[in-house]
């Protein structure tokens, strides 16, 4: 198997140098299930676990590997078991936010699980049908622009909708720049507009609510049925064959796809912390920039914009990160001003309280 056609690129390879000369290869996370991973390597497909050391050393669930990472593990002896020692560098990284109380390690906080790793394309997939919904695609937007990868939006059920193109114009207004695919993945109509996406060694991810149609899509790319779809009229909540798994799944086009379970809730990560994050050849790179400051806008000495230049970075990366900084700033100044609100409303309650209580002591 060649590395490349994984994903493999200069950015992991500079960041594996330290491992390879202790003896470690290069490993691809393809899927997860309680802690039992699946790895690609160059020489094939093995099972895997964490080292104890990694293990002992985890504090959050964020620190395990999820799919999507690549990791440093030892080789694998006659198709055994591959143990994974670390976890190179996201270059993108969706996670959302559990409320986990019964983890021993999050001793009840909210923790960050990461849903999928080195994603360079999501596909966020909505219906064209009855459940259409405009706001939803907003905050699934913002979750994306806060991971790293860049946003693609997918209006699937095209096949059901009479004014599509309405539909397509709302969602113009809301997208900021993300391109727009209208399809339908049981016509199979549009689907080569999301093959463009799928080069060899890029990763695209489908993301949105159950139901919607990613695991058709899925098959619909590969060509077989690989991924189980909910069987027609799922009337209330989950239908039959919903996805439970990540996976991340070779396309024979090329490229790389994950299905992922539909989303019940949204979480939003959003935090200047959570920015850095998911932006690491970026910060890693403004670290040589002149000013400590710098926006890599027009600044002089400015290394982001320099290796965009000699395209050691991808313009289009800069640009998602400079989305990014704006659509967080956005959004945190909206958390501000909802936990203002909650405030007042709560001091408000507070002192309707007071004044009924002393009402009634005052009776006594
Ligand atoms: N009319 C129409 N139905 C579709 C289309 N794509 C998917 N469906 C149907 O929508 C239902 C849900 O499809 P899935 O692919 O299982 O949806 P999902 O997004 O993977 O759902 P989860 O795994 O629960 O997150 C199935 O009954 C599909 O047959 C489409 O383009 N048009
Ligand atoms: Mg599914
Ligand atoms: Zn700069």
């Amino acid at each position: 198997m060649n590395l490349a056609q994984f994903g493999w690129n200069p950015f992991f390879e500079a960041h594996f140098s330290e491992y390879s000369a202790a003896g470690f290869m290069p490993a691809r996370i393809c899927s997860e299930h309680k802690q039992q991973y699946q790895v690609y390597t160059e020489s094939g497909e093995y099972p895997a676990e964490v080292s104890g050391k990694m293990l002992y050393l985890a504090d959050s669930r964020s620190d395990f590997p999820a799919v999507g990472d690549w990791v440093a593990v030892n080789s694998p002896e006659n198709g055994g078991l591959a143990i994974i020692h670390a976890i190179l560098p996201r270059k993108s990284c969706f996670s959302r936010k559990m409320a986990s109380g019964r983890d021993r390690r999050s001793g009840g906080r909210p923790e960050e699980q990461v849903l999928a790793a080195n994603v360079d394309t999501v596909f966020l997939v909505s219906g064209l049908d009855r459940e259409f919904n405009l706001r939803r695609i907003e905050r699934y937007l913002t979750l994306v622009y806060n991971s790293g990868a860049t946003p693609v939006i997918v209006l699937n059920k095209a096949d059901v909708c009479d004014d599509w193109e309405y539909c397509v114009a709302e969602v113009k207004a809301i997208a900021f720049d993300a391109p727009i695919h209208p399809i339908s993945a049981k016509t199979q109509n549009g689907l080569d507009a999301l093959r463009n996406y799928l080069q060899p060694g890029k990763t695209a991810a489908l993301l949105g609510s159950s139901g919607v149609g990613k695991s058709t899509i899925m098959n619909a790319l590969l060509g077989y049925e690989r991924q189980r779809v909910q069987v027609v009229s799922a009337q209330v909540g989950k239908g039959q064959h919903t996805t439970t798994e990540r996976e991340l799944i070779p396309v024979p086009t090329g490229g790389l796809l994950i299905d992922t379970p539909g989303m019940r809730e949204l979480q939003l990560w959003s935090s200047e912390e959570n920015l850095k994050g998911s932006f690491e050849d970026i910060e890693t790179l403004a670290v040589r920039c002149r000013f400590a400051d710098c926006q890599h806008e027009s600044e002089p000495g400015c290394a982001v914009r320099a290796a965009v230049e000699t395209g050691e970075l991808d313009a289009s990366r800069l640009q998602s990160y400079r989305k990014l900084t704006q659509e967080v700033a956005y959004l945190e100044q909206r958390q501000d001003s909802s936990a203002d609100y909650l405030e007042r409303k709560k001091w408000k309650q507070i002192a309707k309280w007071q004044r009924e209580y002393s009402r009634i002591s005052l009776k006594r």
